[in-house]
């Protein structure tokens, strides 16, 4: 079926459906206009969550969720199963998609510094070439936003619950649950908040399924009837690896907080750390809210309290906690990632708009018995990418070629006919959207997590090819080497063994050369 017939026809079915009479007239106009003006350059809608693995995506294999809207991208489009983070952290990577470019080059290398926003970045340079650029949701940047029209985001990390905003012109306050509200007002901006006879650029940026993971109203209860399936390294004891695994602070056992994070509401048994924190969205929430909440959480715990687990079973009572919250989170951005795209349907929007969903990193689902990410690790190492690029992603293609972060923002000025600067140290991924890889394309990516702190994750850089990954612990001078075909799951480091020593040099050698590309400082 041709791509116009299918879109005609979604767009009958939803008239149909639905009572959506504020696109009709609209839609027509802004696209009769931006005809008028000789306009063909596509529109970019970039929706960008917080912490999405691929694991919880069903275009990427899932076994524990669906999530049907972002696979009806992968499925209209391409999606892309080897794309990976330059440094697996919120503001560093969000300022590695802005910039294209690696941590060192545009200076965020942990959630701790200000971001540079005077330097060349994509939106900016899009505006410039005639755009109308908008940024609403998820920033974590601490400089104001730069190179949109309009922008909306989240303080900090933001909340789940009756968020705040900040603008250009001050704070506001909404009532209702974040994913919900950032798609209502990009939503806002598409109908009536921009410029219609312009190209446009809107990045759409949820806060889920970022820690504390709380569920929105709509899903507080789904899951209940089941039990999700536990990882195969839920019960990882970090043997034949660097001893530095065991030290780090983010372990489904001992370091997520009863109260906190698993919704155990009032009880303050201290984890690991001796920290015995309140949910910080249950005091945000409307009686109405909260009274929804208790009647989900309440019997639950209620039993829980009643019977403990204990040992093993403890560790699985608090991995389907933490993951059905995790899922319930996701199931919201998959429901908003469906009404954009009903939206853009309806307005007659699709077949001239690239739609990308991403997340900022990957995360650990309870392998390696963790949550959070930082490390080099598959899990939290690779990123979603899901392009709908009509008329360039041949629909249903899976590309297996490294694509990182950096090659975000020239893609999207590629998009645009536009060169990226010098500076810029990605490359457009639009020639590998038909299936094909370029001869001289990349064979390996460079990683480096700088950040000290939170979770005590140790500082390293790395390598990763098709095949192999080399990681160097180089605060404390370890090195390991996975054999990713042999071992996927990044069990026992081949650093050592005799066998791999020719493999183990040459990606050493590979390392040094992409220092050099990216004029990394010596380490
Ligand atoms: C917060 C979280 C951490 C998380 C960092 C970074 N703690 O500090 O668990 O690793 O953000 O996440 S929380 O209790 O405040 O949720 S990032 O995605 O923003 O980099
Ligand atoms: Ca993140």
């Amino acid at each position: 079926m041709s791509k116009m017939s299918h879109t005609r026809r979604d767009f009958l079915k939803l008239a149909g459906l639905v009572a959506m009479p504020f696109v009709l007239p609209e839609s027509a106009r802004s696209q009769d206009a931006q005809r008028s003006h000789g306009q063909t350059r596509p529109n970019i809608v970039f929706i960008f969550t917080d912490d999405h693995a691929v694991q919880a995506i069903g275009a990427y294999g899932s076994i524990i969720n669906q999530t049907p809207h972002i696979d009806r991208l992968s499925r209209e489009g391409a999606i892309f199963d080897r794309c990976f983070c330059c440094n697996s952290i919120c503001a560093p990577s969000r300022a590695a998609v802005l910039t294209g470019k690696h941590s060192h080059a545009n200076g965020q290398r942990t959630n701790a510094e200000t971001f540079d926003g005077s330097q060349p970045t994509f939106p900016k340079l899009l505006r410039q070439a005639g755009y109308e650029t908008a940024l609403i949701g998820k920033w974590h940047l601490r400089s104001d936003p730069t190179g949109f029209d309009h922008w909306e985001v989240l303080p900090g990390q933001g909340s789940y619950y009756n968020p705040d905003f900040l603008t250009a012109a001050g704070r506001k306050h909404y009532e209702g649950y974040a994913t919900d509200i950032t798609t209502d007002l990009a939503l806002d901006w598409l109908k009536t908040g921009r410029d219609a006879s312009k190209p446009f650029l809107l990045m759409c940026q949820h806060k889920a399924p970022h820690r504390t993971w709380a569920p929105g109203p709509d899903h507080l209860t789904l899951y209940d009837d089941v039990t999700i399936p536990e990882p195969p390294t839920l019960f990882d004891d970090y043997a034949g690896r660097s001893p530095l695994l065991k030290e780090n602070e983010m372990t489904i056992t001992g370091h997520l907080m009863y109260d906190y994070d698993l919704k155990v509401t009032g009880l303050k048994e201290p984890d690991l750390l001796g920290r015995a924190y309140e949910n910080p969205e249950y005091r945000r929430m409307t009686d109405e809210q909260r009274a929804r909440w208790d009647a989900a959480y309440g019997p639950q715990n209620e039993a829980f309290l009643n019977n403990r687990p204990e040992g093993k079973e403890l560790v699985r009572w608090k991995y389907q906690r933490y993951i059905k919250d995790y899922l319930r989170c996701v199931a919201s951005v998959d429901d908003n990632v469906g009404r954009l795209l009903d939206y853009l349907d309806a307005a007659g929007l699709s077949d001239n708009t690239i739609v990308v969903y991403s997340s900022d990193q990957g995360f650990y689902l309870g392998e390696h018995g963790w949550y959070d990410k930082r490390w080099i690790y598959e899990e939290s190492f690779r990123m979603p990418f899901v392009v709908r690029w009509p008329g360039v992603a041949r629909p249903g293609t899976r590309v297996s070629a490294l694509a990182q972060n950096i090659d975000f923002a020239p893609t999207f000025l590629d998009a645009a006919g536009l060169e990226p600067p010098g500076e810029m140290q990605g490359a457009s991924l639009r020639p590998l959207m038909d299936g094909t890889v370029p001869s001289d394309w990349r064979r390996g990516v460079y990683y480096h997590y700088y950040e000290r702190g939170e979770h005590n994750v140790p500082r390293h850089e790395g390598v990763r090819t098709e095949r192999y990954k080399l990681v160097h612990f180089y605060d404390v001078g370890q090195w390991e080497l996975y054999d990713l075909v042999e071992d996927p799951q990044e069990m026992r480091s081949v650093y050592d063994e005799p066998a791999y020593r020719r493999t183990a040099t040459r990606l050493k050698t590979e390392l040094e050369a992409l220092r050099r590309k990216y004029a990394v400082e010596p380490a």
